[in-house]
């Protein structure tokens, strides 16, 4: 019973929401740089600044529908206030941060390393030997402390330059580039870093702010290139990282949307069957299994999709499948044939509200059981290890006179989880390697640009509008963490 003795007990963070420093060392401008803050809960949406081909420029609103038209890029408007910037500026509390890590006992800790860190254009010759630096030192400090890093290739970061100057990943030339990116990384960091992913939530690469391509909506056939660009960079890194190291675990990762079908009309078992396979299934299959499905290729014959594909493509996809599957999850979804009732919110999706659940202050449906079905699903098909790589609560907190913050709350939906979680491997057998949660500390919110929608253990004085001390300070959730960790995950209480 219980969790296995090596348990990667973690905690993730990615690079454009925490890092800072956003041209310090060298670094370059991400199309992350250029999306400002917003308000989740106020509905105030985030907005890219962009010059448009005639050389006007304006906001762009974030969100579903929106895209760059040809010809258009993004740029940083020096009077807007862009959260990634500084964000909670790891960049300049690494050591303070990882110590507390350490003091927390986390076995592992997930960061991405930030691609124009490395090469600040994307398409340079040689790499940036002060970013490499910087992670060989945050490398070295996690494993003073027992820590295992797992290291995200890519999180919603796409140099800005690759997409002005190449339509970003709708061009073949960026899959050399990321290559490039990923043999430096994995030759540089090999013996330090064992637990890698290539893209985080692969499943929802489809915007300009994440993959640096114009025209999402309106250009199917560019989006399908440009989906499969990336899918075949992440398989051919698989390969090259086993061949670099053998020792290297590979993952892909995705965002876990569990959905249930409305009712036992078979319509809503057809629409869910459809939502399943479009959002996350389509992915998975291709990672695990080494080619695109016929359902997919169906839909493609349908909508009159070609794929332009090299000699050799089709072998280096199937090469490169992963070694485990890590995923995120947060909340479950369900799916009507027909619209009914009230929306939900959600990971990047919410459908139809679940009336047997609670929902967070950002409406998500809270479904700890949604985790060991999850992972069981997950298991029953492809028998690989899983990893649970992001699992959370975004939820304002409230520092007390005496600076302490009790976020029971957290704890709440944490231990929840946990014990789900502990079923899947005790009584259903699934193999699990670790459980990250989402997040180490205080960062910005990916969806909405906030920083008042914290996940952290660790409290970061800062606000939605950039103003605060970045001090640090430890929740009543650290010192849970830290118990569960020292039990391996029997004291919960
Ligand atoms: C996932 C992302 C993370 C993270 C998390 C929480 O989709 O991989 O980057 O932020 O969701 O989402 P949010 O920050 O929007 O609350």
């Amino acid at each position: 019973m219980g969790f296995p003795k090596d348990f990667l007990w973690g905690a993730a963070t990615a690079a454009n929401q925490y890092e800072g420093g956003y041209l310090s060392g060298g670094k370059g401008l991400s199309v992350q740089d250029t999306v400002t803050g917003g308000d989740g809960i106020h509905g105030i949406p985030r907005y890219i600044s962009v010059r448009y081909a005639d050389g006007t420029t304006g906001m762009l609103k974030l969100g579903m529908g929106c895209e760059l038209p040809a010809g258009a890029v993004a740029y940083v408007d020096e009077k807007q206030y862009y959260p990634s910037h500084v964000a909670t500026d790891f960049y300049h509390h690494w050591k303070e941060d990882i110590a507390l890590f350490g003091e927390m006992g986390l076995k592992s800790f997930r960061l991405s390393i930030n691609w124009t860190r490395i090469f600040p254009n994307g398409d340079e010759e040689e790499p940036n030997e002060e970013g490499l630096r910087f992670y060989d030192q945050v490398f070295d400090e996690c494993h003073k402390y027992g820590i295992e890093p797992l290291v995200s290739m890519n999180h919603f970061d796409c140099p800005l330059h690759l997409a002005s100057e190449y339509d970003g990943w709708a061009s073949r030339k960026v899959v050399d580039f990321f290559l490039k990116y990923a043999e430096t990384i994995l030759t540089r960091y090999k013996g330090k870093v064992r637990y890698w992913i290539t893209f985080n939530e692969v499943n929802f690469l489809r915007s300009y702010h994440m993959i640096g391509i114009t025209e999402t909506e309106s250009n199917p056939q560019k989006l399908a290139q440009a989906i499969y660009h990336i899918l075949l960079a992440s398989a051919k890194t698989v390969r090259l990282a086993h061949e670099i190291d053998a020792d290297n675990r590979m993952g892909m990762m995705f965002a876990y949307l569990l959905s249930y079908a409305n009712t036992c009309n078979p319509d809503d078992v057809l629409a869910e069957l459809d939502f399943s396979r479009d959002i996350k299934d389509f992915y998975l299959d291709v990672h695990c299994r080494g080619y695109y499905p016929n359902y997919k290729l169906k839909e493609f014959e349908r909508k009159g999709i070609r794929l332009v594909k090299e000699e050799g493509d089709d072998q280096a996809l199937r090469d490169g499948t992963v070694d485990y599957i890590a995923f995120s999850y947060y909340n479950s979804s369900v799916i009507s044939s027909a619209p009914v009732g009230e929306e939900a919110g959600g990971n990047h999706f919410g459908g139809v509200k679940n009336p047997y659940l609670e929902s967070s202050e950002w409406s998500w449906g809270i479904d700890p059981k949604g985790m060991r079905i999850a992972l069981n699903k997950l298991w029953d098909k492809y028998q690989k290890p899983l990893m649970i790589v992001e699992n959370g609560l975004g939820a304002k907190d409230r520092v007390e006179e005496d600076g302490s913050i009790h976020d029971d709350y957290r704890i709440d939906f944490l231990r929840k989880h946990i014990r789900e979680m502990e079923k899947a491997i005790s009584l259903d057998g699934v193999e699990l390697w670790g459980y990250q949660v989402w997040s180490a500390i205080d960062i910005v919110s990916a969806g909405t640009g906030e920083m008042r929608k914290r996940y952290g253990f660790i409290y970061v004085d800062k606000d939605d509008d950039g103003n605060g001390t970045l001090e640090r300070t430890r929740k009543d959730s650290f010192y849970w963490y830290k118990k569960v960790i020292a039990s391996n995950g029997e004291d919960l209480d």
